[in-house]
């Protein structure tokens, strides 16, 4: 299996950085490179440190880190949407070069860079590496918290359900439903040539994201500029800003290792939790869930494993831990009872399917990190159930991008570089 895994990196590897998959995903993602350098830091530390630093190679002047940073050579059909979509270069403080998206993904990136270093702390280039990268991180986490509290109360928010890393969740239906969809004839579906339709978002969602991003790439990517009716977007995801917290207690011990104070990062991850807190937490559901900044709150409320992530976080108010734990047991999330793997959205919502990407298929970048949450707040039981599952499953089905959470069939892209990456990282 380690060998299968390192052969997928290999393979999906192009020049400094490596790909998702060679088929549907041919450019650098930013939170798969994150999770691919969690992986590779066990085979080649170098390597994992070059992953990251191409990414933030394309970092804008505002702090944002792209969702993608394009790959030249690729040609614009095989991706969309392409360079030409983006027009990053042109965009105000974008890089001339390389193009990017003009949008974000979860912030995994301190976490992964402490634990790049973790892996080889002596190795020459690996405290470089972390000095290199502090301020970078810092203006990244600035941007989050500055640009991006469209809800003014310190949270991230999110402009593009491409942003949350589960596109086409349920959680984003109510949201999406008052984006007035660009003509289907407007764009190519490229994803259709390599992925099956039925396991893919569908047209109308497709639509809808061709809409937001448009009009966000037409307002020069200005956060706060006023966007037209019908192509707004804002919600609070649990997820990516559980991920920002975690994130900021890495950029705290990255600090110490530097000789910095570390106190100011504790306080604001710690603070953050609280806000995380009281804005997304239902006590009644034993979950986390997102803010619809535009709208009201949709009935019933949907419950995707994003509202689970918290779990990851070191510290929380009492009680917490223990009913996100419960709720990863219970019916809504069936782990060990009906799933093998913490599926990506609530068993009891009828918006469930198993097979439609984030609508309920699991996927193997969500379950690490809630078997690093499990393994933190004391179920080393669990953690290690939920390791054995993770890795048979991305055995038996060739590193697959995801899988039916109770049958382990694999669906979407295979050899996956995340899914790999992750079992070196289960496997060291
Ligand atoms: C849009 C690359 C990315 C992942 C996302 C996943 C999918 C892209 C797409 O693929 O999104 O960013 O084209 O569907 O949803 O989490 O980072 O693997």
């Amino acid at each position: 299996m380690w060998r299968g895994a390192a052969a997928v990196l290999a393979a999906n590897r192009t020049g400094a950085s490596t790909v998702p998959s060679r088929s549907l995903y041919p450019h650098q993602w930013s939170w798969d490179s994150a999770f691919i350098a969690i992986g590779l830091r066990r085979l080649d530390p170098a390597r994992a440190r070059r992953e990251i630093e191409t990414l933030f190679a394309a970092q804008w002047a505002d702090g944002r880190v792209p969702h993608i940073v394009f790959n030249p050579a690729v040609p614009l059909d095989a991706y969309f949407p392409s360079p030409d979509f983006w027009r990053s270069s042109h965009a105000p403080g974008a890089p001339a070069a390389p193009e990017t998206s003009g949008i974000v993904q979860p912030p995994v990136h301190a976490l992964a860079v402490w634990l790049v270093h973790r892996a080889a702390p002596r190795e020459p280039g690996s405290l470089a590496f972390l000095a290199r990268m502090y301020p970078k991180l810092v203006a990244w986490h600035r941007y989050l918290s500055e640009a991006r509290d469209l809800g003014g109360a310190g949270l991230a928010a999110l402009v593009h359900p491409w942003e949350s890393g589960m596109d086409n969740s349920p959680c984003w239906d109510a949201p999406l439903a008052r984006v007035v969809p660009a003509p289907r004839d407007s764009y190519r579906r490229a994803d259709l040539d390599h992925g099956s339709a039925e396991d893919r978002p569908t047209d109308l969602d497709y639509g809808r994201y061709v809409r937001l991003a448009a009009a966000y790439r037409d307002s020069g990517y200005a956060d706060r500029a006023e966007r037209p009716d019908g192509a707004r977007f804002a919600v609070e995801d649990p997820g990516f800003n559980a991920l920002l917290i975690a994130s900021e207690y890495a950029l705290a011990a990255i600090a110490a290792e530097l000789g910095e104070d570390p106190g100011p990062r504790t306080r604001r991850a710690r603070e953050l939790t609280g806000v995380l807190v009281e804005r997304l937490w239902e006590p009644g559901a034993g979950l986390f869930l997102s803010r619809d900044l535009e709208g009201k709150a949709a009935k019933p409320p949907e419950y995707g494993a994003a509202g689970l992530l918290p779990l990851l976080l070191p510290w929380l108010p009492e009680g917490i831990a223990e009913a996100l734990r419960a709720s990863l047991r219970g019916p809504r999330f069936g782990l060990g009872t009906r799933n093998l793997l913490v599926p990506s959205h609530d068993l009891t919502s009828p918006a469930q399917d198993p097979r439609r990407y984030w609508r309920g298929p699991a996927w193997f970048n969500v379950n690490w990190l809630l078997l690093r949450g499990l393994r933190q707040h004391g179920d080393p039981v669990g953690a290690a159930a939920l390791r054995d599952a993770f890795l048979r499953t991305a055995g038996a089905t060739a590193f697959a991008e995801y899988v039916d959470p109770a049958t382990g069939r694999g669906l979407g892209a295979r050899e996956f570089g995340w899914t790999a990456a992750l079992c070196l990282d289960l496997l060291a």
